[in-house]
């Protein structure tokens, strides 16, 4: 435990060291009417002092924002947006070279064909609900964020050092990728990400009305190259995943075992299932050629009634939704949805469902009643869980072992508390939560709607998060936060994890080609260029930057030229980030200390056009600045 830690442990505790916070949160105006030591010592911690650094790290999905968010917690302050599946007018994500390789590189043949015919180069939308940290040993170890993009079937990285995207693999013959978990165990490993839409397998456009021929996929991918490692077809569409401390099993969450394609059908059957995946199984099956390739990826059939080893399917209350390892190592909840139940799954028994043929539902060894719309649950650490009630809009907060012995028939009430939540929960998460080093100290609760909490903005409004202190048994929620569209799922990451760097690395791979280009060019990036290269219609302008000024105060180009400007970032300076805007071009982009990044367009647009640095640099950051002449075509 950190000073800081046993220090606020104390405060929690002692009357004194409460009082004296009360005080001193009354006499900042913080506290207006008499606080209890509990809501002191929370509040306490919630509103940090100025230039106070928060305990965690949070990685927050955005939804059909497309971007990864970072904040401060518990302070929810929003520290960076990391642009992934969007284009992101600041930083030029998705118009550099370097970004549009990252985006473009792991598309499929087929769709780089079809966005080619409507002039892109890439998707510049995403879906991104599922953000999850690379595993060593149970545990974060800060190496990657993983996400998926339900939208257009991708699952993309952020690295943790400079917090940028480095690869986006489109996944073949799923669609849809929703639930997204790395491997836990021994370490990342695999990337789990689920299919949610089925379509037919050969999907040419001759199948629509017949379910028979439509399939589901589960995907595995290797995290650290992000080629897809192999994929099994299931029965039902794929929801949320997870994995085990073992390094044995990933498991989904399925909603329509039905394969109906309406509402009507999706949701007629009382029971869908968890589909249970045995790693060791379907790397055998592979090793065995047990398989079909389609699209480049080994494809197994582990639907139901292949009678194969690779997947089990254990019936669930109709359409269960998230699925959520506890860190005992033991217990996996899967939240019923539309049941009132969370069904609780002891690992320890699926080597009997491969191994004897064991009744699927021997696993299940527990099934509380919680309350109306569970969708997923968080841990602390001690036994006790934290389901959100959509229905409800509530948190349940109840303890694993007795929901176990109530099930074998005692009379044992698992429930602890509630607290209500404003309003419909979806996603929760505790502070490391998802790894074996749960603390229990707080709980987000990602709430869709939030009504009334909040100035009113107009007919869309933001979501809200509530924070909640779950110290106690008595849960408290001390802090709204309001958020943009629409983050669905959080982790929230213990600080001395996360160690990212202050500037670049001249080395990094991100401008390789970049680097690559100015050698066949006989330049050194470091150094520029003074006067534009020119290779047929194609012109490279190489600059550096430096505060105040560009390397070049001008340069001329002939119109219908396709230009190249590649900046070079000198100053190694904590904050130093230079910009580079074209005016009337719809170029810009960010060139962080020490780095290069490039653009590319066509100067079709004769004249003086000036180009500026558009990140507030220096005292003379206004002056940072220079002219691009474009003469006209014939001069
Ligand atoms: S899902 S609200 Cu996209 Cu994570 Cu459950
Ligand atoms: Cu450089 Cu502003």
């Amino acid at each position: 435990m950190s000073e800081q830690d046993k220090k606020l442990n104390v405060t929690r505790r002692g009357l004194m060291g409460a009082t004296a916070t009360g005080a001193a949160l009354a006499a900042t105006g913080l506290g207006t009417t008499l606080m209890t030591a509990r809501e002191a010592s929370a509040a306490a911690k919630v509103n940090l002092e100025p230039g106070e650094l928060d305990e965690y790290y949070g990685f927050w999905s955005s939804g059909q924002t497309g971007e990864l968010r970072i904040l401060g917690f518990p302070s929810m302050r929003e520290l960076m947006r990391v642009p992934v599946f969007n284009r992101c007018s600041a930083t030029g994500w998705g118009q550099t070279n370097e970004s549009l390789k990252i985006m473009s590189d792991g598309l499929l043949p087929e769709t780089k064909d079809f966005l080619a015919k409507r002039g892109m180069k890439t998707y510049d939308n995403g879906d991104l609900h599922h953000p999850h940290m690379s595993f060593t040993d149970g545990t974060y170890d800060g190496r990657y964020l993983f996400m998926n993009d339900k939208a257009n079937t991708r699952v993309a990285r952020v690295r943790c050092d400079v917090m940028k995207c480095d690869k986006i693999t489109e996944i073949p013959n799923a669609k849809a990728i929703h639930g997204l978990r790395p491997q836990k165990f021994p370490r990342t490993g695999y990337v789990f990400a689920n299919g949610e839409d089925e379509t037919p397998l050969v999907n040419d456009g001759t199948v629509l009305d017949d379910p028979s021929q439509y399939v589901n996929i589960f995907t595995a991918l290797d995290g650290d190259t992000m080629e897809v490692a192999w994929q099994v077809i299931v029965s039902g569409n794929l929801d949320n995943t997870d994995c085990d401390y073992q390094g044995k099993y990933a498991y989904s969450t399925s909603y329509n075992s039905e394969m109906g394609m309406n509402l009507a059908e999706m949701t007629e059957n009382e029971l869908d299932h968890v589909v249970v995946f045995n790693l060791a199984e379907i790397e055998a099956g592979i090793e065995a050629g047990d398989y079909q390739e389609l699209k480049g990826v080994k494809v197994l059939d582990g639907r139901k009634g292949q009678n194969k080893n690779y997947t089990r399917y254990i019936p669930i209350p109709n359409s269960p939704h998230g699925i959520n390892t506890a860190p005992d190592g033991k217990h996996v909840c899967i939240n019923g949805k539309l049941s009132p139940t969370v069904s609780i799954m002891d690992v320890t028994k699926l080597d009997a469902l491969f191994d004897s043929d064991a009744d699927p539902r021997s696993c299940i060894v527990g099934e509380p009643q919680l309350g109306l719309g569970p969708l997923h649950t968080a841990y602390d650490g001690q036994g006790n869980a934290f389901t959100t009630l959509f229905l409800d809009s509530q948190i349940v907060k109840w303890n694993i072992g007795k929901a176990i012995e109530a099930y074998a028939g005692s009379d044992v009430d698992p429930i602890i508390s509630k607290v209500d939540v404003h309003y419909q929960p979806g996603h929760n998460s505790t502070t490391m939560g998802e790894t074996k080093e749960a603390d229990g100290k707080w709980l987000i609760s990602m709430n869709k709607f939030s009504k009334d909490r909040f100035l009113n903005v107009g007919p869309l409004k933001p979501e809200n998060e509530q924070l909640i202190d779950i110290s106690t048994n008595e849960m408290k929620v001390v802090h709204d936060g309001p958020t943009f569209a629409e983050p669905h799922d959080s982790i929230m990451v213990r600080r001395d994890i996360v160690n990212p760097v202050n500037i670049w690395d001249r080395n990094d791979v991100t401008w390789e080609d970049a680097r690559k280009q100015a050698e066949a060019d006989g330049i050194d990036l470091e150094d520029g260029a003074e006067e534009p290269i020119r290779d047929g219609n194609k012109v490279r302008v190489y600059m550096t930057s430096q505060a105040p000024t560009f390397s070049l105060e001008k340069f001329t180009v002939k119109q219908g030229d396709e230009v190249t400007v590649y900046i070079t970032n000198l100053d190694d300076v904590d904050d130093v980030t230079h910009g580079f805007c074209l005016g009337n071009y719809g170029i810009a982009m960010e060139v962080a200390p020490m780095a290069t990044a490039s653009v590319t367009f066509t100067a079709d647009r004769p004249g003086v056009h000036w180009f500026y640095c558009q990140w507030f640099c220096h005292a003379l950051h206004m002056e940072m600045r220079g002219r691009m002449l474009v003469e006209p075509q014939g001069a």
